[in-house]
């Protein structure tokens, strides 16, 4: 019985090797081995712990148990039609979440304070005063009310913004206005001055991020103009609208941090926008020594006949 590791991506998070001395000082009881160094007998992979796997690679190992995807989004595995039939688990950790919420309160901060106008005054040498108004002027309006959703709608209700959240099926968050279905999605956008996206990308939401949805967000705002911070997956936001509608004011500004094309092409206009925030994918990273504990706790309690944590619910998409 094997947990194999497959690990490819950019970033020092995930160098392969640290990863596999991670699980094997955790998992005394079990062979760790890493792909594609490691050549385990394929009947011997029980548990796979992956990032980024090559499609069809987990179709190979006939007695595979449970996927263990080692960050929160899993679009990309459930595309893979290969992906054999087991649980697949995804990432829930606090530590996560309280990354995410870093970079929401972050990013809701830096447009409701001004901060890059401000950031443009020091260039200039300039002493410019803009109008500071109270956080409870401010709609935010967060789709996706789960893990990361969630904590983000609390942390700004008691920062005092105007919250309100937006999920597939209804939610209760204390402080905040929940609304839920396609069917609401109109009247959520509408009161909404700053949108921040935490949806996963399924089916349903792919390019929910458009010149229609944009132009339903809120107009009369104290902002000036909507802003969008997307920090959920590329595929959600049509990348062409988006620079349209910060050339033509129809959004006021937007803090992008997932793309279509990962790395972002250095031709791609949203780069040197001066209404745009890039930022690389990195609003929250997988701290690999909470994730591994989060997996091995799961591996153990799995074989002592407990119910895995957080599996994806393959139809829905998440
Ligand atoms: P969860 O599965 O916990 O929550 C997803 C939320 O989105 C739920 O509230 C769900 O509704 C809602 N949702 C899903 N589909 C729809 C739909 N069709 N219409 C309306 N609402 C919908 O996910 P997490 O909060 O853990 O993560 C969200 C996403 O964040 C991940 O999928 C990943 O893509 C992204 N992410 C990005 C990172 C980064 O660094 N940029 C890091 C980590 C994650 P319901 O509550 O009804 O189920
Ligand atoms: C994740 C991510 O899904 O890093 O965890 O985007």
């Amino acid at each position: 019985m094997t947990l194999l590791i497959v690990v490819q991506g950019a970033g020092e998070n995930w160098t392969a090797e640290p990863w596999r001395q991670r699980f094997a000082a955790r998992l005394k009881s079990m062979p760790v081995a890493l792909w594609p160094q490691d050549t385990p007998a394929p009947e011997s992979v029980r548990y796979v712990a992956v990032w980024k796997p090559p499609p069809g690679l987990l179709g190979t190992y006939p007695n595979l148990q449970v996927i263990f995807n080692l960050g929160a989004g899993v679009d990309a595995l459930v595309a893979d039609a290969t992906l054999p039939d087991v649980p697949l688990v995804r990432v829930a950790v606090s530590d996560l979440t309280k990354r995410m919420t870093e970079y929401v309160v972050l990013h809701v901060l830096m447009h409701h304070r001004q901060q890059r106008r401000l950031d443009a005054a020091q260039r200039a040498k300039k002493w410019d005063t803009p109008d500071q108004r109270a956080a409870s002027a401010l709609r935010v309006g967060i789709m996706g009310l789960g893990e990361l959703g969630r904590d983000s709608a609390e942390v700004l209700v008691r920062l005092g913004f105007q919250v309100a959240g937006w999920s597939r099926s209804k939610r209760e968050v204390p402080g905040v206005d929940c609304y839920a279905g396609m069917d609401q999605l109109p009247a959520f956008l509408a009161r909404t001055d700053i949108l921040v996206v935490l949806v996963p990308l399924t089916p349903e939401t792919k390019g929910i991020l458009n010149a229609s949805s944009f132009r339903k967000l809120a107009r009369d705002g104290v902002l000036g103009g909507p802003v969008v911070i997307n920090a959920g997956r590329g595929g959600l936001q049509v990348e062409d609208d988006i620079v349209a509608a910060l050339n033509d004011g129809t959004l006021g500004a937007v803090t992008l941090d997932v793309f279509n094309t990962e790395p972002l092409p250095p031709e791609h206009p949203l780069w040197s926008h001066p209404k745009a925030t890039i930022t690389p994918h990195n609003a929250a990273d997988s701290d690999p020594e909470a994730v591994s504990d989060y997996v091995v706790a799961q591996i153990e309690a799995y074989e002592r006949g407990e119910p895995l944590q957080n599996v994806v619910d393959r139809a829905r998409g998440y």
